[in-house]
């Protein structure tokens, strides 16, 4: 199988990070392209243009990041716990990663055709979600499973985006999860850069 990826983005980096856990290195050769390179291989497998994208053996493409991810789980029969609410912390985990790169999108335009308006509206879904986040993540945050994953990779990308973001002051639990993440190979092998 061969794996598109960025290696910025958040998306495939849930998705390097699973197949590194999951022991999944020898069948899944990673590609690198930049998304806004119109790769012909890229936009072949994927339409629209957008990283991650997983070619299978067969020649058809997966894409979404959370869709791979159950995928490579199927791949060695899911070893990891897929509940409700593992899927209620990965979807709010991955809300969380659409307004950082949106709000990510909206500050690199050209300073006089910024929005401040959808700045400030994404800026404060981030605050609100890591708020509902830092109460309701509980024990799970110690969980090798989807929806911890998501959320570690979600608060990496904060601080890789917007480092000077104090995203940690009162949300010690969130802060602990991606503490425990960061001390594990894989999130070391895919942090991002560029
Ligand atoms: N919902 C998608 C989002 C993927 C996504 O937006 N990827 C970005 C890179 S972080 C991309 O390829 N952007 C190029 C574009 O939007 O044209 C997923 O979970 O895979």
């Amino acid at each position: 199988m061969k794996l598109i990826i960025s290696i910025p983005s958040p998306y495939s980096r849930k998705c390097r990070v699973m197949v590194r856990e999951l022991g999944l290195g020898e069948r899944v050769e990673e590609a690198e392209s930049h998304p806004f390179d119109d790769d012909p291989e890229l936009l072949k497998a994927n339409p629209l243009g957008r990283v991650p994208c997983l070619i299978l053996d067969d020649g058809q493409a997966l894409t979404e990041s959370a869709v791979i991810a159950d995928y490579l789980c199927e791949q060695v029969g899911n070893p990891w716990p897929r509940d409700w609410n593992d899927r209620r912390l990965e979807a709010l985990g991955n809300g969380l990663l659409d307004l950082s790169v949106a709000r990510r999108v909206e500050m690199v335009r050209d300073e006089g055709i910024q929005s401040a308006y959808w700045i400030g509206r994404r800026e404060r879904g981030i605050m609100r979600a890591l708020d509902q986040l830092e109460a309701a993540i509980g024990t799970l945050a110690t969980t090798l499973a989807q929806g911890p994953l998501t959320l570690a990779v979600a608060l990496s990308y904060l601080d890789f985006r917007y480092p000077e973001s104090d995203w940690r002051s009162g949300r010690p639990r969130l802060a602990s999860l991606l503490e425990a993440w960061e001390e594990r190979l894989s999130f070391a092998q895919t942090r991002p850069v560029g």
